[in-house]
């Protein structure tokens, strides 16, 4: 055993070298060694806001200017800021295993610029407006300036209708395509030998619609859950594995022994 990586870090080894399709969970953990802050941990906080206060449809109706100052602050704070490793190994775990799925709660376009597809952003994307009047959803590449926004003046769409970040805010559901493509692929998993399926969740609190329930699915699927997180959460209990470590550090530790593990495996069938 390699001395650096120690008995709980080869099991998630293990488990990851087993498993054949795996499904990542991950939050605003991830980017925290990219420097994009987390929301409910210290720095956590907007102007002294909560984010349950901006992030809310009746926030932005009473008050789309403060809102929209909160967004394009985190758009104009993205332009300053890399992925890190834990993004680079998620995606590099896309083009290792031929079922994978990376659920991700961030906004920031991280993961797209680690270079991951196999992606599903559930609370939407920091860099897409979205037209309240007509539905559309733009991609931008530069922040709303705060300028303008200081004076008061909201971005519209070229027909006047007010826009707004296409992210999912407190009280509003998740995008039924996002779902059914989670379940079809959590599903799926049935019909494969038991213990081929394992859960990852990443830097996420859990606090949010208790994580959607996917931990439990997994489970109750017969799959194996492992969480990397520094702090708590109350997934930690129910676990199989519970990793304190921040989550660039020790998945740039673990996956190149997952991957050499794996080719020692494939060496060793292959002799004869
Ligand atoms: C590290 C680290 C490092 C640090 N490495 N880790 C059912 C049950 C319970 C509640 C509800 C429910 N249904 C509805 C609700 C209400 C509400 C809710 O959950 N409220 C509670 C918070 C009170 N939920 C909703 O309204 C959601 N809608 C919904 O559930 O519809 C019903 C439905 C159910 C099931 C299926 C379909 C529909 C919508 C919630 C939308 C949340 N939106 C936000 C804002 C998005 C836009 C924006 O970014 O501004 O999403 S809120 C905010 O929280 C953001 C995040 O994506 C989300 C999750 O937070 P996350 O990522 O976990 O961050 P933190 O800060 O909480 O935690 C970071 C973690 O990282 C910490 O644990 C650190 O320790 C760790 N960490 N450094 C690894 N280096």
């Amino acid at each position: 055993m390699n001395p650096q990586i120690n008995s709980e870090e080869q099991q998630l080894i293990d488990l990851m070298d087993s498993a054949r399709r795996v499904f990542v969970f991950c939050g605003a953990g991830v980017s925290a060694e990219s420097g994009v802050p987390t929301f409910r941990g210290m720095g956590g906080l907007w102007e002294g806001h909560r984010v349950e206060d901006v992030a809310t449809p009746e926030a932005f109706q009473r008050d789309p200017v403060t809102v929209w100052r909160f967004y394009a602050a985190r758009q104009a704070g993205l332009m300053g800021v890399l992925p890190n490793p834990a993004h680079q190994v998620l995606a590099a775990m896309e083009r290792h295993y031929p079922a994978f799925l990376l659920v991700s709660q961030n906004v920031d376009n991280l993961h797209e610029r680690a270079g991951s597809h196999r992606l599903v952003k559930l609370h939407g994307s920091l860099m897409e407006t979205r037209c309240t009047a007509h539905g559309t959803v733009t991609t931008i590449d530069a922040p709303v300036p705060l300028p303008t926004l200081e004076r008061g003046e909201l971005p519209r769409c070229p027909e006047g209708g007010l826009l707004r970040p296409n992210v999912v805010w407190f009280g509003e559901w998740l995008d039924p395509d996002h779902l059914a493509r989670i379940e079809q692929f959590l599903q799926a998993a049935e019909r494969e030998p038991p213990g081929s399926l394992l859960l990852l969740s990443i830097g996420t609190s859990g606090q949010v619609s208790g994580g959607y329930g996917f931990l439990e699915l997994v489970t109750a699927l017969g799959g194996h859950t492992v969480e990397v997180n520094p702090e708590p959460t109350p997934f930690s209990k129910v676990v199989d594995l519970a990793l304190r470590s921040p989550a660039g550090e020790l998945l740039e530790r673990v996956w190149p022994q997952v991957v050499q593990q794996r080719l020692q495996c494939v060496v060793a069938q292959k002799e004869p």
